[in-house]
């Protein structure tokens, strides 16, 4: 869905675990601030306080096994209550919505990286979504081995989520993932390369957004 005159537009940002997609949402935040553009900044799994409920499910470690179809499941119930009581209020009064992660990483994750099937997934999202489809995404990129060390550096002495267990061929098939969409769908998919500085991968991001006319 594209947004008309004076509707927010809905900006998500995808990656690899340790990318810096926390990193440059914040930077993104403060260069609308800067100008004056009315925003907010969201993130999925989760989102709204029923939604968040959800993320610990699916985040937490535990003894009985969730299967992927219900992980897959899990992740589209929390898009969908994040959807009618967070997303779209807020794109309708006007402000952007900066959300880190959104549908793509449900196509990286459970399709790419836990073989789930990409038609199935799309048949979900026609669900859960209708027509609402981020108006830019933006891929963060790093080989796997930078992102695992950053995030290994940030998380030292901290209990690991379900994902942050998972080993480094998982996340090169949801890398390989994240670059064929990106391929698939130039225009609404920017690859930025993460291995920059923050302050270079920021410049990058507002460029973007520049030429596209949304910001000057
Ligand atoms: N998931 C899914 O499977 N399906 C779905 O549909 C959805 C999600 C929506 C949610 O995790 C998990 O849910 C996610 C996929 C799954 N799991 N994984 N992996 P999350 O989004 O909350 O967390 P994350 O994806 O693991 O992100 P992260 O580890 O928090 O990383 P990040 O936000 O991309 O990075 P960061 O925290 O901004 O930066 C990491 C560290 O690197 C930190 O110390 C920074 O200071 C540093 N950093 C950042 N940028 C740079 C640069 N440019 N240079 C050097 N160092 C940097």
């Amino acid at each position: 869905m594209n947004v008309g005159a004076g509707a927010g537009r809905f900006l998500t940002f995808e990656g690899i675990e340790g990318v810096g997609k926390t990193t440059q949402v914040a930077r993104v935040a403060s260069a609308l601030t800067a100008r004056g553009v009315a925003h907010v900044v969201t993130r999925e799994p989760g989102g709204t306080p029923l939604a968040e409920k959800i993320r610990e499910l699916v985040l937490s470690p535990r003894e009985e096994a969730l299967p992927p179809v219900a992980e897959l499941l899990l992740m589209f119930a929390a898009r969908g209550v994040h959807l009618a009581n967070y997303i779209e209020p807020n794109l309708s009064a006007g402000r952007w919505v900066i959300c880190d992660r959104f549908t793509d990483a449900t196509y990286a994750y459970q399709g790419a990286g836990r073989g789930m099937n990409m038609a199935d997934i799309g048949r979900l999202e026609s669900l859960v979504q209708g027509p609402r489809r981020p108006d830019l995404t933006l891929v963060l990129d790093v080989p796997v081995a930078v992102g695992l060390a950053r995030s290994a550096r940030r998380d030292l002495g901290k209990t690991r989520d379900r994902f942050e267990r998972e080993r480094a061929d998982f996340f090169e098939r949801v890398r390989d993932g994240y670059l064929g969409r990106a391929r698939a769908e130039p225009e609404r998919i920017a690859v930025i390369d993460a291995t920059r500085s923050v302050d270079d991968v920021a410049a990058a991001i507002v460029q973007v957004l520049e030429s596209r006319s949304w910001i000057s």
